[in-house]
């Protein structure tokens, strides 16, 4: 049998399939911001554990840094002791020797997604959070959504809010949900050295590499920072297109979040 193409019956079929999955994702276990590698790690284990998890990401595309690799060159670099977590997910390394493993940017970011979709976690792209739900206790319990591109325009359309058990802030160098957080909720205070956002120091790929996973914290109440955000916001460094701390750092977010949602 021949489809019958009819135009009106696809716009049929792309509102209704959307809205039945918006929709379902309106109240979540787990929302996380950036789909980088940071942030896609963290989306595929906790969904992998089986909680209900949704990536929002601001642009038409998944992979945030990961796909431009160095400078454009697209090859990421990953160190000994980071290299299982992509390989779970089918990423292919060459060997460099001394502990250095190199990868196609390409494979890496595809996989990363494409494992998270599987183990159930969805990704929702061109939404942008452009700011945070608060309960009483001024604890984080959800995002304020917004479509990427109504931002770029900067039209002033309401938004619309998910709610959500733990927030993960996996959004890179400019930590954006912790930027909202200490913008506009009074008093906030984050689990830094100075209570504030210190911001990202210049490399330094060994320390920042080291510190990253220690720093994946609960950072305000109801939000862990993951990624690159994890350095900046505690003010540690970058660390460039060595994605081994990216890995580690949302492996590390999946572990506190399944922390938190057992509480
Ligand atoms: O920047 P990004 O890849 O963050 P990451 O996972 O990885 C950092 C590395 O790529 C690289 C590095 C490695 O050594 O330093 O920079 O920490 O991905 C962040 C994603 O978040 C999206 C952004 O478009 C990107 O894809 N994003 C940022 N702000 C928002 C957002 C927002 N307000 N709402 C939705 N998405």
């Amino acid at each position: 049998m021949s489809t019958n193409i009819d135009e009106t019956r696809i716009t049929r079929l792309i509102v209704s399939s959307f809205a039945q999955d918006f929709l379902a994702d309106v109240e979540l276990d787990v929302a996380v911001v950036g789909a980088g590698p940071a942030g896609l790690t963290a989306a595929r284990l906790l969904a992998a554990e089986g909680h209900k998890v949704a990536v929002f990401e601001r642009e038409l595309h998944v992979g945030g840094g990961m796909w431009g690799g160095g400078m454009l060159f697209p090859r990421i670099v990953v160190q000994e002791e980071a290299k299982a977590i992509p390989e779970a997910v089918g990423v292919t390394f060459e060997d460099a020797g001394d502990g250095y493993y190199v990868a196609d940017s390409v494979e890496a970011v595809s996989k990363c997604a494409s494992v998270a979709i599987d183990a159930g976690a969805r990704i929702w792209i061109g939404m942008a959070v452009e700011d945070v739900m608060i309960d009483e206790q001024q604890r984080v319990c959800g995002v304020v959504l917004n479509w990427g591109a109504v931002q770029q325009a900067q039209l002033h359309v309401d938004p619309l809010a998910i709610r959500a058990q733990v927030v993960i802030d996996a959004t890179g160098h400019d930590c954006e949900v912790l930027r909202i957080i200490e913008r506009k909720i009074v008093g906030a205070r984050l689990e830094t050295p100075t209570g504030r956002i210190v911001g990202e120091r210049s490399m330094h790929a060994a320390s920042a590499e080291a510190t990253i996973a220690e720093l994946t914290v609960e950072v305000y109440p109801g939000v862990i920072v993951t990624g690159m955000a994890a350095n900046a916001v505690s003010g540690a460094p970058r660390m460039g297109p060595i994605f081994g701390g990216m890995f580690l750092s949302g492996q590390r977010a999946a572990q506190v979040a399944e922390q938190m949602l057992g509480q």
